[in-house]
């Protein structure tokens, strides 16, 4: 566990409403011991706070921002178009989207030269990985428990791939 109480990581969100999302990268960003900021920063709503987080996250000490939003989902691209932390865009499935589409197509369709690294629909958890992972290119302690929690996926399927095989009579032995 890193025991930094500086938070490496901000996860940004259009809305109160997209924290039952969110919460999943918080809650993985916690099971790494990766420490983050969390609050509420409208492109829409919000612009000019959004332009102050933005512009200052890095000397803050973040290294990474996870920014959510729904529908028209302008927050993740136009906060990477000001700070040159990596981004990760989380589309979400919001009241006012119409089936996930537009969050997912307004996130993912940024021009050359400012890249947001768009996870799937509502992935807030995956979101939370890849910040972890871009975290522990530099950080072994992190990179360590990233290991374990694959290792954990990886035993997880084979018990299950075991269980099928009791289950099938699978006669082959992979
Ligand atoms: C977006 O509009 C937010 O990110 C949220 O997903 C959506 C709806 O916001 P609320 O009307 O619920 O506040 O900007």
């Amino acid at each position: 566990m890193t025991t930094s109480t500086q938070p490496l990581v901000g996860i940004i969100m259009g809305s109160d409403s997209d924290l039952p999302v969110m919460q999943a990268a918080a809650d993985i960003l916690k099971e790494f011991g990766i420490a983050f900021e969390l609050t509420i920063v409208s492109a829409h709503r919000t612009p000019l706070r959004m332009l102050e987080y933005a512009t200052k996250a890095r000397e803050r000490g973040l290294k990474v921002i996870i920014a959510g939003a729904g529908g028209a989902a302008h927050l993740p691209g136009m906060v990477a178009s000001i700070t040159t932390l990596p981004v990760i865009g989380v589309p979400i499935k919001s009241s006012n989207s119409i089936d996930g589409w537009d969050s997912v197509l307004s996130i993912l369709q940024m021009p050359n030269g400012i890249p947001v690294a768009t996870v799937a629909l509502n992935a807030a958890k995956n979101a939370g990985i890849l910040a972890a992972e871009i975290i522990g290119a530099f950080d072994n302690t992190v990179a360590v428990a990233l290991e374990k929690y694959k290792a954990k996926l990886n035993s997880e399927v084979m018990s299950k791939v075991e269980k099928i095989k009791d289950d099938w009579n699978n006669e082959f032995d992979i």
